[in-house]
């Protein structure tokens, strides 16, 4: 079966299936596939996260094969952060260095570079960039540089969450020239909000994201 579409660029993602999505050019980001957001028990628990995992799996193999490269970003908590409720911000605690909440879930694959983020008390939402929460411009991560070195044209994104980091990445994606995929069997979003994640798809295919998936098409 054929991935149904939204806006196409140009045409490298219609003319193959999903077998063929992946060639020297992509790069798959599988962002924040943690035990904290994917797991039941995490303290950022995502409804459904972690039955993306073998979804995400496929996609990691069909990258691998396909000769595309495989990120892996980490958000990477100090114990104390803005970013966290108890410090000012909106989040319970979650994603603490060396904790197991911040472990990648045990099923993962991990067939490449795993990318920290957060590390310094950033919020750190896009695997792209960092803004520090006492203001001032977003810097750049390594998994940038990383990505562009390797020559990547093309980026697929899938993880957690569809609403905080999956689209902030996206986002950032396009915003660097890169033509970005979301794949909704591979995204969960925490929905905060009811609608979070769905507003969110909607704000990714105005940006020109090309959501792939079963329901792109009716966005
Ligand atoms: C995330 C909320 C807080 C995410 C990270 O990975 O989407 N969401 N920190
Ligand atoms: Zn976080």
């Amino acid at each position: 079966m054929k991935d149904s579409l939204r806006s196409p660029h140009d045409g490298s993602w219609t003319v193959h299936g999903p077998e063929g999505r992946y060639d020297p050019l992509v790069a798959l980001v599988v962002v924040d596939l943690q035990n904290d957001f994917a797991d039941p028990a995490g303290s950022l628990s995502v409804s459904g996260g972690a039955e993306i995992v073998p979804s995400v799996n496929q996609e990691i193999a069909r990258a691998l094969v396909g000769g595309a490269a495989v990120f892996y970003t980490q958000d990477w908590h100090p114990a104390h952060t803005p970013h966290f409720a108890q410090d000012g911000g909106v989040w319970p605690v979650h994603c603490v260095q060396n904790t197991w909440g911040a472990k990648l879930h045990p099923d993962l694959t991990v067939g490449g570079p795993v990318v920290q983020k957060g590390t310094h008390g950033e919020d750190g939402y896009s695997g792209f960039s960092m803004r520090n929460p006492a203001g001032g411009l977003p810097v750049p991560t390594e998994m940038g540089a990383k990505i562009a070195a390797g020559g990547a044209k093309r980026l697929v994104v899938v993880g957690l969450a569809t609403d905080y980091c999956v689209k902030a990445t996206a986002l950032d994606g396009v915003r660097l020239g890169y033509e970005t995929a979301v794949l909704l069997e591979c995204v969960r979003a925490v929905d905060l909000e009811p609608g979070d994640g769905d507003r969110a798809l909607d704000e990714l295919a105005a940006a020109g994201v090309i959501l792939v998936g079963i329901g792109a098409a009716a966005r």
